[in-house]
C-alpha cells in the first residue's frame, strides 16, 4: 500500500492534494447527503420482498453504482501515473519567463501519466505501440502540460488526418479485433497510402515499440515551441526528457508472453519501483533554434513527421524530474487527469505546426465529452491549478465555487476592473507571431542510425504485422512504401509476406545517420530495479540459502533479486509454476539444482509444467538477458540446447557468490539485451 502517512513529506509535494483526501477509517456510512444509514440491506414490503421504491439509500447506492464510469480516452486509454516533482538546474530567464525555470534548484510538483495509444482500458502493457509520455507541471503561474510521446516524430502532419489514422489503426469495425495492434488490414491499408506514417512506424517497430518498462523510455514533446523570455525574445525549442535509468526495450516473443502472463507489466514495475523508492528519474532537454533556422537542417521544423538530429543542434539540459509518489485512487488521479496541450504558461508558446494547432483544439473538446459536457473540470482536484483561478468564466455544470464578484464582465468600472488583465510577457502569456509551414520527407535517418540487430527488430515487426494483412494490394502498397527509405528493408520484409521483391527507388536514399536514436547501442545507467531471477531447489537446504545470498548482493545493487524454486515459502519468492523467463532481466542458477534440469526427473514433476526450470533458462538466453550460473548450477548450461558456455558472451559462471561474478554480472545487466544471440535475416 502506499505509504500515505510520510508521502506529503516528499519533496515536491506541495501537499495541495491532501486537503481533498477523504479517510473512511471509524466513521459511520452515510447517503450521499450525509444521513447516516443503519442497515447495509435493501427495504422490502414484508419479509420476503419485493423491494420498496421507497428506499432512497438502495436508489443512491446503485445509481452511484450505475455512472461510475466516464467515457475511457478515446486513444490513449490504457495507462498509469505518478506525482513526482521538476528540479531546474539554473535560472533560464534568458531563455524562458516560464517560472518553474527561474532559479537553480527550484522544485515544481508535477503528476505524470504513461500510456499506450490504440488498446483500450484493460489492455495489455506491452503491445507493440507508440507510448504516451505526458508532463504536467503545478506552476505558481498555472498548469503546464507537455502532452508527449515516447517517439519523437508522430504519423501525420495535418490534424484534420487524426480521425483517418486512429480509424484506421483502432481494432476493425465489424468484429473489433484486434486489440491493442496495428497487425491488420485497415492500419495497412493506411500507412501504405500515407507516405508521412512511415517515420514514425519504423521507430515503433523497433525497441521503443516494445520498451521494457516506461522507467526505460525517453519522452518527446515531438512540436517544435517555443520559448518567450520577459523581453519578448523568442528561440524555437524541442522538448527532450531523456531516462536517467538508460533505454531497455524487450523483443518481440517476450512482449507477446508477458501479455499473457502479466498484463500490468509496465503499470506494475512503476508502481513497484516507487513503493520501493527506486524513483525513476529523467532528465528534461531543449534543442534550442532561432527563429531564422526554421528549414536549416534540411528539415522543417514545424513538420513534427522528422526529427532535428542531436548532432545539427544538441540537447540542453535545463532540469531533471523525479516521479516519488503513486497516485491514492487511480480515478480521481490517472483516469481524471486531463491533460490539454493548450494549458502552457507565461514563457512558453506554441509553433504554427499544424498538427500542433489542431490539438489545441481536440485536447479541450475531448475532456468535455470525458465529463460529460460539464466545463468545470478543471476543477477536478488533479486538474486544479495551485494559483488561484480568477476570471469571469460563470456557471455550467458542476460549478464547485461560490464567486463573489457580481461584475462578471470586463471592462467594469463597478467592479474597480478586476480581473484585471496582466502586462504581457512581464507576468502574463501573450501569443507570438506567425510564421510559414513548409513541407519535406525524412524517415531514412532513423533506419540508417539503428545498430543491425535493431534494424533486424525492424524487419522482424513488418513481417509480422504485415503478415496479418489479408489484402494483397495493402501489402504490396506498403512494401512500394518501404522502398522509398530502403530496399533492403523492403526485400527482407516482402520475402516473408510474399510480394515480388522491389527493385531500388534510390530517390531518397542517403547514408546520413543521427546519434542517440538506438534502444540497444548504451548499456543502462544504472540496474536499480532490474529483476534478477535466481533459480534454486527446495529439495536443497543449501540450494535456498546460497540463492538468498545472492539475491541479497543483488539487493545491495539496487536491482531485485527474486528466488523461485519448486513451491512459494519461507527464502524462496516465486514457484517455478508461476514464473517465465519474461519476467526476469536476468536469470541466475545456484547450487543443488541438477535434479530440476535433467530432462528425466525435470518432466515428471508434479509441482510445474515439464521442464520449466530448463524452459525459464533456454527463454532467457533466447530473449538475451544474461545468464550465470554458481557452482554446480553450471550443470544447467550443459542441459540446455544449444549448450551454453562461458565463451558466450553475456554467460557468466563462478565457483561462487562473489564479488567478481557480481560485478561481471552487473555489467551484464546493464548491456541488458545480447543481440548476437538474435537470428539476422
Ligand atoms: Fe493525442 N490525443 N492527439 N497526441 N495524446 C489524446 O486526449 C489528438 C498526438 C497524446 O495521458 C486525446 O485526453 C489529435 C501527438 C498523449 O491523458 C485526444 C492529434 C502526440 C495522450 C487526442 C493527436 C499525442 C493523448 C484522447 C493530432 C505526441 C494521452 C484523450 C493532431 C506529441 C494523455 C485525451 C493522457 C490523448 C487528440 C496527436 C500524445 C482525443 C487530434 C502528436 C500522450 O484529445
Amino acid at each position: 500500500m502506499s505509504k500515505l502517512a510520510g508521502s506529503s513529506n516528499l519533496p515536491g509535494n506541495d501537499g495541495f492534494l491532501d486537503q481533498f483526501k477523504v479517510d473512511d477509517h471509524k466513521t459511520t456510512m452515510t447517503t450521499d447527503s450525509g444521513t447516516l444509514v443503519n442497515d447495509f440491506r435493501s427495504l422490502k414490503a414484508g419479509e420476503r420482498g419485493p423491494t420498496l421504491l421507497e428506499d432512497f439509500v438502495f436508489r443512491n447506492k446503485i445509481t452511484r453504482f450505475d455512472h461510475e464510469r466516464i467515457p475511457e480516452r478515446v486513444v490513449h486509454a490504457r495507462g498509469a501515473g505518478a506525482h513526482g516533482y521538476f528540479e531546474s538546474y539554473g535560472n533560464w530567464s534568458d531563455l524562458t519567463a516560464a517560472s518553474f525555470l527561474s532559479e537553480k534548484g527550484k522544485r515544481t510538483p508535477m503528476f505524470v501519466r504513461f500510456s499506450t495509444v490504440a488498446g483500450s482500458r484493460g489492455s495489455a502493457d506491452t503491445v507493440r505501440d507508440v507510448h504516451g509520455f505526458a508532463l504536467r507541471f503545478y506552476t505558481e503561474e498555472g498548469i503546464f502540460d507537455i502532452v508527449g510521446n515516447n517517439i519523437p516524430v508522430f504519423f501525420i502532419q495535418d490534424a484534420i488526418q487524426f480521425p483517418d489514422l486512429i480509424h484506421a489503426v483502432k481494432p476493425e469495425p465489424d468484429s473489433e479485433m484486434p486489440q491493442g495492434a496495428t497487425a491488420h488490414d485497415t492500419a495497412y491499408d493506411f500507412f501504405s497510402q500515407n507516405p508521412s506514417s512511415l517515420h514514425t512506424l519504423l521507430w515503433a517497430m523497433s525497441g521503443h515499440g516494445i520498451p521494457r518498462s516506461y522507467r526505460h523510455i525517453d519522452g518527446f514533446g515531438v512540436h517544435t515551441f517555443r520559448m518567450v523570455n520577459a523581453n519578448g525574445e523568442t528561440k524555437l525549442v524541442k522538448f527532450h526528457y531523456k531516462t536517467k535509468q538508460g533505454r531497455a526495450s524487450l523483443i518481440w516473443p517476450e512482449a507477446q508472453v508477458i501479455a499473457g502472463q502479466n498484463i500490468d507489466f509496465h503499470r506494475q514495475d512503476l508502481w513497484e519501483s516507487i513503493e520501493a523508492e527506486a524513483y525513476p528519474e529523467y532528465e528534461f532537454c531543449v534543442q534550442i533554434m532561432n527563429e531564422e533556422d526554421v528549414t536549416k537542417y534540411g528539415i522543417d521544423v514545424l513538420d513534427s513527421t522528422k526529427i532535428i538530429p542531436e548532432d545539427k543542434v544538441p540537447l540542453t539540459p535545463l532540469g531533471k524530474f523525479v516521479l516519488n509518489r503513486n497516485p491514492t485512487n487511480f480515478f480521481a488521479e490517472t483516469e481524471q487527469v486531463m491533460y490539454c496541450v493548450s494549458h502552457v504558461v507565461r514563457g512558453i508558446e506554441f509553433t504554427e505546426d499544424p498538427l500542433l494547432q489542431g490539438r489545441l483544439f481536440s485536447y479541450f473538446d475531448t475532456q468535455l465529452n470525458r465529463n460529460m459536457g460539464s466545463p468545470n473540470f478543471e476543477q477536478i482536484p488533479i486538474n486544479r491549478p495551485r494559483n488561484v483561478v480568477h476570471n469571469n468564466h460563470r456557471d455550467g455544470a458542476m460549478q464547485q465555487f461560490i464567486p463573489t464578484n457580481k461584475y462578471a464582465y470586463s471592462l467594469n468600472s463597478l467592479g474597480d476592473g478586476y480581473p484585471k488583465p496582466a502586462e504581457p510577457r512581464a507576468n502574463g502569456f501573450m501569443h507570438a507571431a506567425t510564421r510559414r509551414v513548409v513541407d519535406a520527407r525524412y524517415p531514412r535517418l532513423f533506419y540508417n542510425s539503428l545498430l543491425p540487430a535493431e534494424q533486424q527488430m525492424v524487419v522482424n515487426g513488418f513481417r509480422f504485422e504485415v503478415s496479418k494483412v489479408n489484402s494483397l494490394d495493402v501489402r504490396r502498397r506498403f512494401i512500394t512504401e518501404l522502398n522509398r527509405v530502403s530496399n533492403d528493408l523492403a526485400r527482407r520484409v516482402a520475402k516473408a509476406v510474399n510480394v515480388p521483391l522491389p527493385e531500388p527507388d534510390s530517390k531518397y536514399y542517403h547514408d546520413n545517420k543521427a546519434p542517440d536514436l538506438s534502444v540497444l547501442a548504451e548499456p543502462l545507467k544504472t540496474i536499480a530495479g532490474l529483476r534478477v531471477g535466481i533459480l534454486a531447489s527446495m529439495k536443497s537446504p543449501s540450494s535456498i540459502e546460497q540463492a538468498n545470498a545472492l539475491a541479497k548482493e543483488f539487493t545491495k545493487k539496487g536491482a531485485v533479486g527474486l528466488v523461485v524454486a519448486e513451491s512459494v515459502m519461507d527464502g524462496v519468492n516465486a514457484s517455478y509454476l508461476a514464473s517465465d523467463a519474461v519476467l526476469f532481466d536476468g536469470i541466475v542458477v545456484v547450487e543443488g539444482t541438477e535434479k530440476l534440469f535433467d530432462p528425466e526427473k525435470s518432466a515428471s514433476s508434479p509441482l510445474f509444467p515439464p521442464q520449466r526450470p530448463l524452459k525459464i533458462l533456454q527463454d532467457a538466453f533466447f530473449y538475451g538477458k544474461p545468464v550465470g550460473a554458481i557452482g554446480n548450477g553450471r550443470g544447467a548450461f550443459e542441459a540446455a540446447t544449444p549448450k551454453l558456455a562461458s565463451e558466450n558472451p553475456g554467460v557468466f559462471v563462478a565457483k561462487e557468490v562473489g564479488t567478481n561474478f557480481m560485478e561481471a554480472f552487473e555489467v551484464g545487466l546493464k548491456k541488458f539485451k545480447f543481440e548476437d544471440r538474435f537470428p539476422m535475416d
